[in-house]
């Protein structure tokens, strides 16, 4: 098994995925042939649950981009499942201490390296003995910084043998700062990302976003992030809606609400 999209950042080279909250096959077939790099699909506030996700990753296999699943927390079983549906990394949220990076990368390991227990039915069934010849270099575990305690613990996180990046979670950090949700311009959410990426450029491992608009995706990509989400099906779905009705009634005034998901 080949990660494409952890081949990129260990080389440097930035990516683009897309973020599906629905649980419907068709459109996650139609996200995955736009040119992302990687998508996820997201357990933890996504409208899915893990008998979604054993069908909607075999809807997008063979198309050229990475399956990558948010748990919906630092469990090992939670983890160790999602693997063996065919995931090829996760996205674990909230990690706050050391141990919980250690704990999130152990589960995604087989030993000695980690604690995973062997059962990778979906790998299995398509590459045999391969998959686990390759899984622990390519399984990609990218741990969530988005709070208080995550932020101070940034550089340990980052450092923790296994985790291959880390992903900002931007409103829940602005809730942790005692922001209001969305003040990603303020010079304390600021300092955070610096601080996050300057964790991650000393530890050597890559820098993500999740991108609540196309517009903070690119902005991020420009000041250092390697990986952004570039939206949500939903925030697709809903602009091109409103960019539809806008346009065909010729009501040049409308412009798209901002997107929360
Ligand atoms: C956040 O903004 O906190 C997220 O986790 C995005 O899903
Ligand atoms: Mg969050």
């Amino acid at each position: 098994m080949i990660n494409q999209a952890l081949q990129h950042w260990r080389v440097g080279e930035s990516s683009l995925g897309v973020w599906s909250n629905l649980p419907d096959i068709h459109l996650a077939e139609t996200l995955a042939r736009m040119g992302f790099d990687w998508i996820c699909f997201d357990l933890q506030h996504g409208l899915m649950d893990y008998s979604d996700l054993t069908r909607l990753l075999p809807a997008i296999c063979g198309q050229p981009l990475t399956p990558l699943v948010r748990v919906a927390a630092n469990q090992s079983d939670q983890i160790g499942k999602v693997l063996d549906a065919g995931a090829h990394g996760v996205i674990v949220p909230m990690v706050n201490t050391a141990d919980d990076a250690r704990r999130a990368a152990a589960a995604c390991r087989y030993p000695p390296a980690g604690n995973r227990s062997c059962g990778p039915l979906r790998d299995a069934m398509i590459e045999g003995f391969n998959y686990l010849a390759t899984a622990n270099e390519q399984i990609a575990c990218i741990a969530m910084i988005e709070t208080e305690e995550g932020l101070a613990n940034v550089e340990a996180i980052a450092a923790t043998t296994g985790i291959d990046a880390l992903f900002v979670g931007p409103m829940d950090l602005c809730y942790g700062l005692g922001l209001p949700p969305g003040d990603f311009d303020s010079p304390p959410f600021r300092a955070a990302i610096e601080r996050i990426l300057k964790a991650t450029g000393d530890a050597g491992i890559a820098t993500g976003m999740f991108g609540y608009t196309a517009q903070m995706a690119n902005s991020a990509l420009e000041g250092g992030f390697d990986f952004a989400s570039a939206g949500t099906d939903i925030s697709f779905f809903r602009s091109g809606a409103q960019q539809a009705l806008a346009i065909a009634s010729g009501d040049n005034e409308n412009n798209p609400s901002e997107a929360v998901y």
